[in-house]
């Protein structure tokens, strides 16, 4: 066993309040960096001896190396026993389940989510406490605090473990028991979908599409969707999980998801496609000829869960983040139950599932969960469409219509502003900022402006409060744009900009997307002066 001493720092720790820690690859692969992250975390958990770890990845490069050092690591502070997939691959709801089902002290998620791999890309680790979440912010901010003190670290200098065989070995007195990463997902979503119904729809001729995007939900879907429901051989497509991801950005949208959207857009369609993220947690849904967004698409399953096994008794209540359009509110308020909203990150939704105050929760950027685990689902969410449609063996499209009729519709889109210089992002969210206050009353671009501000939140069960979560604006007739900064991205600073509209039940749910939010994002480059900020007022990505 060696004691590392660190003279200088490459070292940059977790920002407070930040899920994880993500970095170009190569500043994770500079000597003792990874080394820091690991030790600060487990300092701040007051250390690792004796306890139980899961730990895996969505398989990207890295991946492999990176388990090895914390398998050391983890031997040489002291730990009982580490649970890893075989080839160090476990999708992120995985390692939720398994933290849960194993009651083991926590665990490490080794990805950048949908961020592109590879030794030029990005890479990331994640810690999750016993519940199966992400730590909350009172334990990032103490593995911050570390990060600042940290003089050195304990690795084991131990040889590395054969990853890719099932069964059990040791690191120094550490058990490294390597787990089929399926095996235990799969028996849960057993437990919670009819697939018996679900098998039935497939025989009955239903077809559908998975695109894994090369990443870590393929053994998974191939298994479940394939494997236990009888779709055809092939319907789950870049199913192997590859180092760069083919290649590729492994974000599930229209824009990512290309080969998919089109596919689903032709006359070639299946009735149901879907994909997901570099490591699970993501879902993109899509019906023959219909995309649905993540905020329509928690809205319709907040209002069909009780269709499927393990929501037949109904929801305890519906959150979503606070840019999450209000789609799932209007669900919410007819089902008469608890309605919330949180700032952007799953971490937040764990103390109102522990607490049985919310069954559902999802965000706009395509994740979407429930309180079988801590941890968004992407799998999960396309069960649970499934289960829906076996039940009400109607198309997406046509339940999506019947939705919108039913509660009217929330047009929404995501407008991101990528490598913005971080200066000129700052100086216009703090020029937004600083306006704030004078906006209600005035109009722009024909929109009124109702209400405008900061968004704090306060978490109903702890009491911590979390401000600065992003400035928003209301305006007159159910228009609202929020703005905030991603805490994810790894080049510059990327704006988003979220804008939606919404429409009554008896309004018209037919306008191109763009054209119903072309008002209120009129009114955002203006307000805030875009251009004269950023230089430009056309985004990167649209979703
Ligand atoms: C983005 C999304 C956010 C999500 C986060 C992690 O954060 O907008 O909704 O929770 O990624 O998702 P940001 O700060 O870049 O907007 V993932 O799939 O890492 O696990
Ligand atoms: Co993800």
């Amino acid at each position: 066993m060696t004691i590392s001493t660190i003279k200088s720092g490459p070292f940059e720790g977790q920002k407070p309040g930040t899920s994880g820690l993500r970095k170009k690859t190569r500043v994770f692969m500079q000597p003792g960096y990874l080394e820091c992250f690991v030790q600060s975390t487990f300092n701040a958990i007051d250390g690792v001896a004796g306890k139980t770890l899961v730990v895996g990845g969505d398989g990207r490069f890295f991946n492999a190396q990176a388990i090895q050092t914390i398998l050391k690591m983890a031997a040489a502070n002291g730990a009982a026993r580490a649970i890893v997939g075989l080839g160090g691959l476990l999708s992120t709801p995985a390692v939720s389940n398994l933290i849960r089902q194993r009651k083991t002290d926590g665990g490490l998620v080794l990805s950048a989510s949908h961020n592109p791999g590879g030794i030029d890309e990005d890479f990331g680790i994640k810690y999750n406490i016993a519940n199966g979440g992400p730590a909350p912010e009172s334990i990032t901010a103490r593995m911050f605090a570390e990060t600042e003190t940290i003089t050195e670290y304990r690795i084991s200098d131990a040889g590395d473990v054969d990853l890719g065989t099932l069964g059990k070995t040791q690191v120094e007195a550490m058990l490294v028991e390597i787990i089929d990463p399926v095996a235990e997902y799969a028996a849960l979503m057993q437990q919670l979908f009819d697939f018996d119904k679900i098998s039935a729809l497939i025989a009955g001729g239903f077809t559908l599409g998975f695109d894994a995007m090369h990443a870590v939900t393929g053994p998974y879907a191939k298994a479940i969707l394939e494997g236990q429901l009888g779709a055809a051989p092939g319907s789950v497509i870049n199913a192997v999980p590859s180092e760069n991801f083919g290649g590729g950005h492994p974000d599930p949208n229209p824009v990512w998801a290309k080969a998919l959207m089109d596919e689903m857009m032709s006359d070639k369609a299946p009735d149901f496609g879907a994909a997901s993220d570099g490591d699970g947690d993501r879902n993109m849904i899509v019906g023959r000829g219909t995309y649905v967004t993540p905020s329509d698409s928690l809205a319709v399953l907040a209002a069909n869960a009780h269709l499927a096994p393990a929501y037949k008794e109904g929801l305890a209540g519906v959150a979503r983040s606070m840019p999450t359009s209000a789609a799932s509110d209007r669900v919410a308020e007819k089902l008469g139950i608890g309605c919330f909203e949180t700032p952007t990150g799953w971490k937040f939704f764990g103390n109102l599932l522990d607490a049985g105050k919310v069954t559902l929760c999802g965000e706009e950027s395509a994740g979407t969960g429930s309180d079988h685990v801590r941890e968004k689902d992407g799998l999960w969410a396309v069960l649970l469409w499934l289960n829906i449609l076996a039940e009400r063996k109607q198309s997406v499209a046509d339940i999506l219509r019947e939705h919108w009729q039913e509660f009217g519709r929330n047009y929404y889109s995501r407008h991101d502003f990528e490598a913005v210089p971080t200066d000129a992002a700052n100086a216009l969210m703090s020029g937004l900022e600083a306006k704030l206050p004078d906006l209600p009353g005035t109009t722009c671009c024909g929109l009124n402006v109702v209400s405008a501000d900061s968004f704090s939140y306060s978490d109903p069960v702890d009491g911590s409060v979390s401000h600065n979560q992003g400035l928003r604006i209301g305006f007159e007739g159910g228009a609202r744009a929020v703005l905030r900064l991603s805490g994810t991205g790894t080049e510059g600073a990327t704006l988003r900009v979220y804008l939606e509209q919404y429409e009554a039940p008896d309004g018209n749910h037919d306008l191109p997307v763009e054209d119903a939010l072309e008002k209120v994002r009129s009114a955002v480059v203006e307000i805030t002066d875009m251009a004269g900020h950023i230089g430009r007022t056309d985004p990167d990505v649209k979703t």
